[in-house]
């Protein structure tokens, strides 16, 4: 008994003295674990008298009792002392400002079709879209350019095959629409078109934007209005817009648009090549044959169509000179519409 008072003792002492976790667990293994000496001592119990063996082994159990509480007691403040240590260390100071996530634009031609999207849909028009890759059908013999029309030259088209091609320009989408739907249509087409041409004014793919009205009475009038408002709005100014006759396969009659230079109000710059004027795009009275090639009956509907080319307009809008700056995709260019 004397032996195990005084292995308390020492045990207590070792305890309160050491300031580690790992420190803690030696200790616990020295005196606690099976090959210590209070494993010893119980073992011990078989040698005493009978009658001495209760309150010896009573004692043994109460003391290992005790030091197992110390040792956990002990255990749990260093682990506190640890925890506390560390978090003191680790100060996180909320009022420093956050790393800034890096945020993407728009690409300046999405800008400038989002805006006429919009524009044309508060006048009523729908927004339709269809496939790239068309047949000769909807690209051209619907619009009334047969086969050896000379304007499938001008399209410079790239074929797949004899019947099939990446669209020249977004009108099969409106002969689509005329075929699945009744009149009266409101529609503009805007998207992607091909044509096998490249320098500072032309790209292999650029972005048209066409519309279609189909009703009863739809005459010359309703087109140079539509047009011309459209115009004042899209240039935010008071622009004077000009309709020059011209001719295309698909309207009769037909004009092409062009509004007085945005860059020097038509006294004459480089940006309009000192006329004065910009050309804008084309357009004219549905062909009555094209109507027809729709499903659409002539006699009872006429229709108005124009088509303008949306770099062309984003090339105005921001006074990029080189059509080919849209598609480098150079982050330096780009980062200027933010
Ligand atoms: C249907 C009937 C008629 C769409 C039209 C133009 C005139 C035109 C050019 C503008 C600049 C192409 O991008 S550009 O080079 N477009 O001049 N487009 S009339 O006429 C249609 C379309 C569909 C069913």
């Amino acid at each position: 008994m004397d032996l195990l008072q005084e292995l308390v003792e020492q045990a207590l002492q070792k305890v309160a003295q050491a300031a580690t976790l790992v420190e803690l667990e030696q200790l616990r293994v020295q005196y606690l674990g099976k090959k210590s000496q209070f494993s010893e001592l119980m073992k011990g119990l078989g040698t005493l008298d009978p009658k001495e063996r209760p309150q010896a082994g009573a004692r043994i159990h109460a003391a290992r009792e005790a030091l197992q509480e110390q040792l956990n007691a002990k255990f749990l403040q260093v682990e506190r002392q640890a925890r506390d240590r560390q978090l003191a260390a680790e100060v996180v100071d909320v009022t420093l400002p956050g790393r800034k996530e890096p945020r993407g634009t728009l690409h300046p031609v999405r800008r400038v079709l989002n805006r006429i999207q919009l524009m044309f849909q508060q006048a009523g028009f729908a927004v339709v879209d269809g496939p790239e890759i068309e047949d000769d059908f909807h690209n051209f013999e619907a619009l009334n350019i047969p086969e050896q029309h000379p304007a499938r030259a001008m399209h410079d088209t790239f074929y797949f095959d004899a019947h099939t091609l990446l669209r020249t320009h977004t009108s099969p989408v409106q002969i689509r629409t005329m075929e699945q739907g009744k009149p009266p249509f409101r529609i503009i087409c805007p998207g992607r078109v091909y044509r096998c041409d490249s320098d500072m004014t032309h790209s292999p793919m650029f972005h048209q934007v066409e519309g279609l009205l189909v009703d009863e009475g739809i005459n010359f009038a309703d087109l140079k209005g539509l047009v011309a408002d459209f115009l004042v709005r899209y240039f935010e100014q008071e622009v004077a817009v000009r309709f020059r006759p011209s001719y295309f396969p698909f309207t009769e009659p037909s004009a092409e648009i062009d509004v007085q230079c945005v860059h020097c109000a038509g006294s004459g710059c480089r940006v309009c090549k000192q006329t004065g004027w910009l050309e804008i795009g084309g357009c004219g009275l549905v062909h009555p044959s094209v109507l027809q090639h729709g499903g659409v009956d002539s006699r009872q509907w006429t229709g108005l169509a124009f088509g303008m080319g949306v770099e062309r307009l984003a090339m105005l809008s921001y006074g990029v000179q080189d059509l080919r700056l849209f598609f480098e995709n150079d982050v330096r260019f780009l980062r200027q519409f933010a």
